[in-house]
C-alpha cells in the first residue's frame, strides 16, 4: 500500500465520521517504537512530516497502524520547516522525523531556525544501536551532541519501557513556557525493544516550572511608570503570539491609547491598519515605527528578545526611554536591552496584571499626534512608471488585494522578505510566516506545506519567494503536488541573490562577486515539470490574471514575476546604527 495523501485521507475520515466511526484507535504498546508512536498520540499529533531511512525504520513501521497522518518530504530540511511553520500556523508543536546520520544532520538547519525563533517543534531521529555507538557505525553521527546548543532540551532514548514517556515530555516541553524545540534521538534497539508499558500523558518535567504571574510589587511600580510616561510606546513581540495574548494585547493598547510597533515575528499581534499600529521597527521597518522607537521616554516591551536586526546599535536603541520588559524567560530580561522594569511572565497574564494596577492611562495626545505626523512624513511607498521592469512591491500589494484578510504568507529570505513584510497589510497574529532570527533561505516553500496542513481550510496560503531562496527547497514542490496542496508560490524574480546585491552596491563598491545568476531556470516551466501550474509575468498588465488564475486553481501553483533587477530594499537601517538614521536611498547610506 503507497502513502495515502492528506486529500485521501480527509475522505476516508468523512466516510469513517459518517459511518460513525470518529474516534481513532490508539496505538497498542508492543515495543519502544509503539511506545513512541503511542506518546505521540496522547500529545494529541496529527500531523508529522519527515524522510525514512534505515535507523528510524521500527518508528515508521509503528506509524503503519497510527491515526498520525505522516507526510513524506523530500529532504529533511523541508521536513523541519514544515513542522515549524505547522506550528506558527496552528500554535500546536510540530512534529519531523529523520533517521540518523546524513537524516539527522539536514534536520539541523531547521532545528536551528526553529531555535532562534521559538518555534515549537520536535524532532525524532533513529540511530544506530546503542552497542554501536561509538563505533563510527553506518550513518552514525552524535546527534544530541551537535543539536545540544539549539534546542531547548534534547534526549538521548536508552530504554524501551520509558521511551514513550521521553518523547511525551519532548513534545510537551517544546510547547510550554517560551516554547522551542526539542528533539528525541532513537537508538534502534530501544525502538526495536520488547515492550508492553503504555506511556503516561505527555508532562514537562517536575523542574521546569516557568513563572505564569509577575511579581505584584513589581507590575504596581511599572504600572506607575506607564501612568506617567508622556511618550509611551508599546513593542510587541513574537512571544505576545505564542503566548496568544494578542487580544490582552491589543485590549490594552486601545484602552490607554499607546501607539505600538511591532517586532518581525510580532506582525499580526496589533492590526497594522489601526490607528495606533506603526508596523514594525529595525532594519527595514517603517521610518515612523523607528522613529517612535528612538524618540519614546517609555519603551513596554513584550514578548521580545530584542534581536540586533530590530535595536541596530545598542547604544543608540532608545535613547530616551525606560524600558518596561515583560518576557516569560528571565534569560532575556536586560541580556541585550537593560529592562528597568522587569516583569517575568506570561504575556497576556501579566497585561492583564498591569491593566488592573492602572489607575489612569498616560497623558500622551500630543505624542499620538506626533507618531501621525512621522507617519505621514515616512510614508512607505516606491514608484512603478508603466515603462519600467515590474516593481516588487506593486506585486506584494496585487496579492494582498486578491486575498482575503485570512490569507496566510510565507516568505524566503532577502529583499522579497521584507518587500512581503512591508507591503502586505497584516491584521492577525500567525498569518506571517518567516525565517526570523536564523534568516534561513529555502524557509518559504516547505513552509507553506506545513502552513497549508495547519490551516483550518479556507484561507489562502501564498508564499512569497525569491529565486535563490525557491531554488534552496524546490524539489518541496513535488510534496505540494503528490499531496494535493492548494498553495500559490509567487517568485519575485530579480535573477539575483538581491539582498546581496543590495550590499555589495551599498558597502562594496557595486562588486558583484557570486550575486548574479548567469542563467536561470525557466520557473514556470519547472512547476510544469513537477505537476504543479505555471506562469511567467513580465509587465504590470499581466500581474491581475496571473494572481487571479493562480489562486483560482485548486492545487500547486507558482508564478514567476521578473521584477526589476535594481530595486532596492528600503528604509534601510545599516547594521549597528540609530534606528532614526535610517536610509530612504542608496546616497543616503
Ligand atoms: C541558507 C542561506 N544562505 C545564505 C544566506 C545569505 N543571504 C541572505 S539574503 C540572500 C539573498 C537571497 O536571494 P533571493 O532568495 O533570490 O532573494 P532576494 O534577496 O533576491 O529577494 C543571501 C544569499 C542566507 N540568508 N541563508
Amino acid at each position: 500500500m503507497s502513502e495515502r495523501t492528506t486529500k485521501q485521507r480527509e475522505t476516508e475520515e468523512a466516510t469513517d465520521a459518517e459511518a460513525g466511526d470518529g474516534d481513532a484507535t490508539p496505538t497498542q504498546v508492543t515495543s519502544g517504537a509503539t511506545s513512541a508512536v503511542r506518546a505521540l498520540e496522547n500529545a494529541g499529533i496529527e500531523t508529522m512530516f519527515g524522510v525514512q531511512g534505515g535507523a528510524i525504520m521500527p518508528v515508521y513501521d509503528a506509524l503503519w497502524d497510527s491515526d498520525i497522518d505522516h507526510v513524506m518530504m523530500a529532504h529533511e530540511q523541508g521536513a523541519a520547516h514544515a513542522a515549524d511553520a505547522y506550528n506558527v500556523v496552528s500554535g500546536r508543536p510540530g512534529v519531523c522525523l529523520a533517521t540518523s546520520g546524513p537524516g539527522a544532520t539536514n534536520l539541523v538547519t531547521g532545528i536551528a531556525d526553529a531555535n532562534m525563533d521559538s518555534d515549537a517543534v520536535v524532532a525524532l531521529t533513529g540511530q544506530v544501536p546503542q552497542d554501536m555507538v561509538g563505533s563510527d557505525a553506518f550513518q552514525e553521527t552524535d546527534t544530541t551532541g551537535i543539536t545540544a546548543p539549539i534546542t531547548k532540551n534534547n534526549y538521548f532514548a536508552s530504554d524501551a519501557d520509558t521511551v514513550g514517556d521521553t518523547v511525551g515530555e519532548a513534545v510537551a516541553l517544546a510547547g510550554s513556557g517560551r516554547p522551542g524545540p526539542t528533539l528525541v534521538d532513537l537508538p534502534k534497539d530501544v525502538t526495536n525493544g520488547e515492550t508492553d508499558r503504555e506511556p503516561g500523558m505527555p508532562q514537562t518535567p517536575e523542574t521546569y516550572t516557568p513563572q505564569d504571574e509577575a511579581d505584584e510589587a513589581a507590575v504596581a511600580t511599572a504600572a506607575g511608570a506607564i501612568e506617567a510616561a508622556e511618550r509611551p510606546l508599546l513593542l510587541f513581540g513574537g512571544g505576545v503570539v505564542k503566548a496568544e495574548a494578542s487580544e490582552e494585547a491589543r485590549a490594552f493598547a486601545t484602552e490607554y491609547e499607546i501607539p505600538v510597533v511591532t517586532t518581525m515575528p510580532g506582525i499580526g499581534t496589533m492590526p497594522e491598519d489601526h490607528d495606533l499600529c506603526l508596523s514594525w521597527a529595525g532594519m527595514h521597518g517603517t521610518g515612523y515605527a523607528n522613529m517612535a522607537i528612538n524618540h519614546t521616554d517609555l519603551l513596554i516591551a513584550v514578548g521580545t528578545r530584542f534581536d540586533d536586526r530590530l535595536t541596530g546599535g545598542i547604544e543608540t536603541f532608545a535613547p530616551e526611554a525606560e524600558v518596561v520588559h515583560v518576557d516569560i524567560d528571565p534569560a532575556e530580561i536586560s541580556k541585550n536591552v537593560h529592562a528597568d522594569y522587569p516583569l517575568i511572565g506570561d504575556a497576556g497574564r501579566v497585561l492583564e496584571q498591569l491593566d488592573d494596577a492602572m489607575e489612569a492611562g498616560p497623558d500622551a495626545e500630543a505624542w499620538r499626534e506626533q507618531c501621525r505626523t512621522w507617519r505621514e512624513e515616512y510614508p512607505m511607498d516606491y514608484k512603478a512608471p508603466d515603462d519600467e521592469p515590474l516593481k516588487p512591491q506593486f506585486v506584494v500589494e496585487a496579492l494582498d488585494e486578491a486575498t482575503s484578510d485570512e490569507a496566510i504568507v510565507t516568505s524566503g529570505v532577502g529583499q522579497h522578505q521584507m518587500w512581503a513584510s512591508q507591503y502586505w497589510t497584516f491584521r492577525e497574529p500567525r498569518k506571517w510566516v518567516s525565517s526570523h532570527g536564523l534568516g534561513t533561505m529555502g524557509y518559504g516553500l516547505p513552509a507553506a506545506i506545513g502552513a497549508r496542513l495547519a490551516s483550518d481550510g479556507g484561507e489562502e496560503v501564498v508564499c512569497v519567494d525569491g529565486d535563490g531562496s525557491f531554488l534552496m527547497t524546490v524539489q518541496e514542490l513535488s510534496v505540494a503536488v503528490r499531496e494535493d496542496l492548494d498553495i500559490t508560490v509567487a517568485i519575485l524574480n530579480n535573477e539575483y541573490i538581491g539582498m546581496v546585491r543590495q550590499w555589495q552596491d551599498a558597502f562594496f563598491e557595486g562588486r558583484h562577486m557570486a550575486a548574479g545568476y548567469s542563467w536561470i531556470p525557466e520557473f514556470d516551466k519547472l512547476a510544469e515539470a513537477f505537476g504543479a501550474r505555471g506562469w511567467r509575468v513580465d509587465d504590470y498588465d499581466e500581474v491581475a490574471d496571473a494572481v487571479e488564475e493562480a489562486l483560482a486553481y485548486d492545487g500547486p501553483s507558482v508564478i514567476d514575476f521578473h521584477i526589476d533587477p535594481a530595486e532596492n530594499v528600503y528604509p534601510m537601517v545599516p547594521s549597528g546604527g540609530a534606528n532614526d538614521k535610517f536610509a530612504l536611498s542608496e546616497e543616503q547610506l
